[in-house]
């Protein structure tokens, strides 16, 4: 197993928990099941460090190793289970722990998404054609949420850039709005008031045509749990999460700027941008450091928070020129 030494911890390349391998070790598992030899011992270490990563609830969702610029941080990914067990996800609760207790009720198929509004070829998506629109591509992002914490996690998905090609923008679309299912008899959180319904959020077409800007589909090689925005959703890791919008129906293509639900509900501390920037502090808050899920023991340390979360190099020229203390 090829090893990579980063700061005194050993961990695994990102090559070695592809879904490939993942889908592959399943695969292996259930035929040594299936012969009563299951609990025997797998054929190789790779395909048990492969089931020890994804648990196989799902269905597989495999995706090619990306080759975007900046796709595949070399930090040590999140746990499958601490990913999937502690969420931001309102629509099923405001605790941590609660969407993954109560997003079960999430109906994900039949699913469309319909792109509209500044597009020469509006069209209402199944999400079987949305699952074949591109490539699958396996991205290891850094998610930082705008709360302090921080996760890195194996995405499954394709640039969000693709599908804005098919639809083409015209030349009166600046911004691109994005709307998430708000069903009261599926998601419990509805009947409180933390936020306006539906979920809504918003980019410049710029930004959104950004490769790094994924639609995603699936997680640790499978398909996403419903707790994390199954079937479909957004991915920017340069931004704050809340950017990341969950279970998406709607794409609508606009002229003027957006205002994202949480930029409603609190635009002194929420603003349109939201990047990740940890000189420009939260007016309750700083920014500066970041607690990584999974890594918390009594002497653990914060790491410090990195500008545009470390992806400067991908996204900062979208921004150059603009006073980010101004457009937070
Ligand atoms: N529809 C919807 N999308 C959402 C949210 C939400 O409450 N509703 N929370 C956001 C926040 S604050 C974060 S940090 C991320 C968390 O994504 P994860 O649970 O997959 O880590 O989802 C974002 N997307
Ligand atoms: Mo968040």
């Amino acid at each position: 197993m090829h090893v990579l030494k980063d700061r005194g911890f050993t961990h695994r390349t990102p090559s070695e928990i592809t879904p490939a391998a993942v889908y592959h070790a399943r695969r292996e598992w259930l035929a040594r099941a299936a012969l009563g030899l299951a609990g025997t011992g797998l054929a190789s270490f790779a395909a048990r460090d492969a089931l020890a990563q994804a648990p196989g609830k799902l269905a597989a969702l495999p995706g090619a190793r990306s080759a975007v610029p900046g796709a595949m941080v070399m930090d040590k990914a999140t746990a499958y289970a601490d990913v999937t067990s502690y969420n931001n996800f309102y629509e099923f609760g405001t605790d941590k722990s609660d969407p993954a207790r109560t997003a079960g009720s999430l109906k994900t198929r039949p699913w469309t998404v319909s792109v509209e509004g500044e597009i020469k070829k509006p069209k209402v998506y199944d999400l079987a054609e949305l699952l074949k629109l591109a490539p699958m591509e396996e991205r290891i992002y850094r998610l930082r949420c705008v709360e302090g914490w921080s996760m890195v996690v194996p995405w499954v998905g394709y640039s969000l850039a693709e599908l804005i090609r098919q639809v083409e923008p015209t030349g009166n679309a600046k911004f691109v709005q994005f709307t998430t299912l708000a069903d009261k008899t599926q998601m419990p959180g509805l009947r409180g008031g933390s936020l306006d319904w539906p979920y809504v959020e918003g980019l410049r077409l710029d930004e959104a045509m950004n490769p790094l800007a994924l639609l995603g589909f699936g997680l640790y090689g499978e398909v996403l749990p419903n707790q994390n925005g199954a079937p479909v959703r957004l991915v920017l890791p340069w931004k704050y999460g809340f950017k990341s919008a969950k279970s998406i129906v709607k794409i609508r293509f606009t002229e003027k700027q957006p205002v994202g639900s949480w930029e409603r509900s609190q635009p002194s501390e929420y603003g349109f941008y939201s990047n990740v920037n940890p000189q420009v502090d939260h007016p309750r808050w700083s920014q500066a450091s970041e607690r990584r899920i999974g890594e918390d023991g009594l002497f653990t340390k914060r790491r410090p928070t990195l500008m545009f979360n470390g992806y400067e190099a991908q996204v900062g020229q979208l921004y150059a020129g603009m006073d980010l203390k101004k457009f937070y």
